[in-house]
């Protein structure tokens, strides 16, 4: 037995493309996962036994705890997620951009939002923005891909993680992705040539080796638009609002931070302490909540 661990890849029918130490292998799934319901998937790490080191193919034998799994795309271990939109073409939809970070906190990962299209913004849009995004928990990059526009940023970003785009249409993911693959790709495609794509193969997204950063990032953004997560309720909505935390000091120590009075994050909003959007979509998707369960 020759054992080595690795990462999926690519998943083709069940077929399954595996880089361990930078060499790609080949590889079949042992059954026996199929009895116990787990199917391999991109971004697992898992063990394969080499059955022909020349031909690079092995047998998946193990497949190891996922800390992420996402169903759309299909995709396990992602440690980060790029929020992608844009502020005016399309225009800014401020609840779906907190509804994907309340379910990317539920899932556990890295959560950075990029704001690309900035070439269109005037100087009036450049302040609206910077006040948008004053006090934001998060990173908020301003990028443009049409003029080239702190690109780096995001590829500084992408270094030993698995990274996901995620935004709504026609923000530029497809164009981000561009770029950021643009001479960064891995040669993997050797082995593409081995199976044949027939008409009813299910293509999954990929997870493509960026070696100048050692990072690996998936070749498909996703999450258009969202549902938000079915562990979130009226009452737990509070504790995924990171930005809260630290004010959540209020008088009565189950505040929902909406009408109580001496409320911690009420008062930090007031001041200037927590952004005022991410508290007003609080707010918003706290009503939401309390509507329909009546
Ligand atoms: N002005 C401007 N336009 C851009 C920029 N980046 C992308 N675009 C344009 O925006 C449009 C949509 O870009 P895509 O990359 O297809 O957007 P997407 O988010 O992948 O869209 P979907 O595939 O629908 O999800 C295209 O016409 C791009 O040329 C940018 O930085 N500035
Ligand atoms: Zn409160």
């Amino acid at each position: 037995m020759n054992i080595v661990d690795g990462i999926i890849v690519k998943a083709i029918d069940g077929f399954y493309y595996v880089i361990c130490e930078k060499v790609e292998y080949f590889c079949k799934s042992r059954k026996k996962f199929r009895f116990k319901e787990i199917e391999p998937k991109v971004g697992d790490n898992v063990s394969i036994n080499i059955i022909d080191k020349d031909k690079k193919e092995g047998v998946i034998e193990k497949i190891y705890d996922r800390t992420t799994d996402f169903i759309r795309p299909q995709l396990s271990n992602v440690t980060q997620v790029f929020i992608v939109l844009s502020y005016k073409e399309p225009k800014i939809n401020l609840e779906l951009l907190n509804k994907l970070i309340i379910n990317f906190e539920v899932l556990g990962v890295k959560i950075c939002v990029v704001i690309n299209k900035c070439d269109l913004h005037d100087e009036e849009s450049s302040i609206e923005l910077n006040k948008l995004f004053e006090k934001f928990p998060y990173d908020v990059l301003f990028v443009s891909v049409k003029d080239n526009l702190n690109i780096n940023c995001i590829k500084e970003k992408l270094s030993k993680n698995i990274s996901c785009f995620c935004g709504p249409s026609g923000v530029g993911k497809s164009s981000l992705l561009n770029v950021i693959f643009d001479k960064n790709v891995m040669e993997t495609s050797e082995l593409s040539c081995k199976i044949k794509r027939g008409r009813h193969t299910t293509r999954f997204s990929q997870l493509i080796y960026l070696k100048d950063f050692d990072g690996y990032i998936a070749d498909t953004p996703g999450f258009t638009s969202i549902e938000i997560s079915k562990d979130i309720n009226q009452y737990n909505l509070k504790n995924y609002f990171i930005d809260f935390y630290n004010y959540d000091n209020c008088k009565f120590r189950e505040c929902n931070h909406i009408t109580e009075h001496g409320c911690g994050v009420k008062h930090a909003v007031e001041i200037g302490e927590i952004n005022k959007m991410r508290y007003d979509m609080y707010v918003k998707i706290y009503n939401k909540f309390k509507e329909k369960r009546r």
